[in-house]
């Protein structure tokens, strides 16, 4: 099995119910919230509203449907053509807010013989498939992204306060290159207001499922949850806080080394530096509500060298991290590879993500796996991933699991089912099942 066993089988026996029980009695004792206070922040302008109402009577029965291609070639076009980058990002939130989206109706059925299950994190995954972070950063549209077939979502990053994130506009498109480039700037809305969200999805679903699978609470499927820092904040505090915070509402923690403390070469002081960290923030993990230990993750960015990814490497597993997530978005702009004409776009700052990032992040994939084989450490691929043959390849080059975002932005909630029967096709061809490929390129 490819799991992190150790640490995770704590408090497995009979604390789930206790812990739950417990949590739901103390609700009120917490000192939190129970209101929803993220005010809707999306005001639709009466032309994308009227579009939005257009497109769903058009839509007609076939919206219902996650795979019709009403959702990739008629909807998601129209939004694209009526909003900005960032109006479209929360329109999108907001479709999903009110699960206004469809559903993956076959999401329990088409997976033959369990070809694309995966134990990972003491769990059977049932398919390979997650979201990546930055998407839903305040973790109000769970459900719909689960319903869309996802069997891993990952909402944050969430920083300890709220804070605004860069002046507007950080969000472009680029179509014709299938990319992105952002610098949100980690706006978020704080742990506090995230943290009321999970609990009122807690408590609406708990009574229901009074023996959920997971935080997920979905049969095969994981909920991980990113922290970030302040812009201003320090940045073990603001971990720690995060995890001793959110522990409780996470199958998966995920904490963010986009940079090492040193640009350019590597070196022990700043590996210490980073150990340090990673050990401090794994030792103030505690069991989440179904008591589980939540796994930790760290994501990097594939702007590293490989020094730098070998130093992470080593840090992570000193510090018994659970896993890696590669990788956030590039700095880099591969300018000779990119169709878009429009320079000002090219030169905007920020990340880019989307098709175009797929050579970097699965490079710094492969560059990982070389120095973490020897361990139990989970490698998630993601970048760039936008169909079954790509996430086959981040899959073979050593990624247990992938995620991604820019295509899912772009093609809309009927992705994850098509990337799933892609990659069912393309592994009954080769007669074999995801479990098999992990890794396949170095054997
Ligand atoms: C608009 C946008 C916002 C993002 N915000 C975050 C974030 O808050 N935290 C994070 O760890 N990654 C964030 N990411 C990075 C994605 O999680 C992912 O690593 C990256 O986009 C590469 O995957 P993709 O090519 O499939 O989009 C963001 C990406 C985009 C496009
Ligand atoms: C951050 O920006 C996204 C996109 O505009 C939006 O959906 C989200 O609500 C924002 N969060 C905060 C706290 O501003
Ligand atoms: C991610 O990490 C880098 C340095 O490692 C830091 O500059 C950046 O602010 C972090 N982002 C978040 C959201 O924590
Ligand atoms: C974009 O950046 C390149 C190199 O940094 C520069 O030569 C070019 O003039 C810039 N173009 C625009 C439109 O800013
Ligand atoms: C990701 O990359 C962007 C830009 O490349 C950077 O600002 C950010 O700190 C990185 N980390 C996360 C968690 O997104
Ligand atoms: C704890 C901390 O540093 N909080 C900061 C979070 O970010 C906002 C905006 O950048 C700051 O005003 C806070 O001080």
């Amino acid at each position: 099995m490819l799991s992190l066993g150790k640490s995770l089988k704590t408090g497995m026996g009979s604390y789930p119910l206790v812990g739950a029980k417990r949590f739901l009695s103390n609700n009120s004792k917490l000192g939190l919230k129970l209101k929803p206070t993220l005010k809707s922040s999306f005001i639709p302008s009466p032309i994308t509203f009227a579009i939005g109402l257009v497109g769903l009577a058009v839509g007609g029965y076939y919206y219902l449907d996650a795979r019709s291609a009403l959702h990739e070639y008629i909807v998601c076009p129209i939004i694209r053509a009526t909003t900005s980058a960032e109006q479209g990002h929360k329109l999108g939130i907001f479709f999903m807010k009110y699960n206004l989206t469809p559903r993956l109706l076959d999401d329990d059925i088409n997976n033959p013989d369990d070809i694309l299950g995966v134990d990972v994190f003491g769990t059977h995954l049932r398919n390979p498939i997650g979201l990546a972070a930055g998407l839903d950063k305040d973790g109000e549209a769970i459900e719909a992204l689960f319903n869309s077939g996802f069997s891993y979502v990952e909402i944050g990053s969430i920083t300890p306060l709220p804070q605004p994130g860069n002046p507007q506009p950080r969000f472009f498109r680029l179509p014709r290159d299938d990319a992105v480039i952002n610098r949100y700037g980690f706006n978020s809305s704080g742990h506090f207001n995230v943290i009321s969200n999970l609990k009122l999805r807690f408590n609406k679903l708990f009574p229901s499922h009074p023996n959920p699978y997971s935080m997920a609470f979905r049969q095969g499927k994981l909920l991980g949850i990113n922290l970030g820092k302040n812009k201003t904040g320090d940045e073990i505090e603001d971990y720690v806080s995060g995890v001793e915070r959110l522990s409780p509402y996470a199958d998966v923690l995920i904490i963010n080394v986009s940079s090492p403390n040193t640009p350019g070469l590597r070196d022990l002081q700043s590996e210490s530096k980073l150990t340090n960290l990673l050990s401090t923030v794994v030792g103030k993990r505690s069991i989440n509500l179904l008591g589980k230990l939540p796994p930790i993750l760290v994501k990097v960015a594939p702007d590293l060298t490989e020094p730098e990814l070998e130093s992470i490497a080593n840090s992570a597993k000193q510090a018994k991290v659970d896993g890696i997530i590669i990788s956030n978005t590039t700095i880099q702009r591969p300018v000779d590879k990119l169709l878009t004409t429009d320079k000002e776009l090219i030169n905007q700052t920020g990340g880019l993500s989307g098709k175009p990032l797929k050579p970097y992040s699965l490079k710094a994939l492969r560059t990982l796996r070389k120095y973490t084989k020897d361990s139990n450490l989970v490698l998630i691929g993601c970048g760039g991933i936008s169909n079954g043959q790509d996430a086959l390849e981040f899959g073979k080059a050593g990624a247990t699991f992938i995620q991604l975002y820019t295509a899912f932005a772009y093609k809309g909630p009927g992705l994850p089912g098509k990337v799933r029967d892609e990659l069912v096709d393309l592994l009954k061809k080769e007669g074999k099942t995801w479990k098999d490929i992990i890794g396949e390129d170095d054997k």
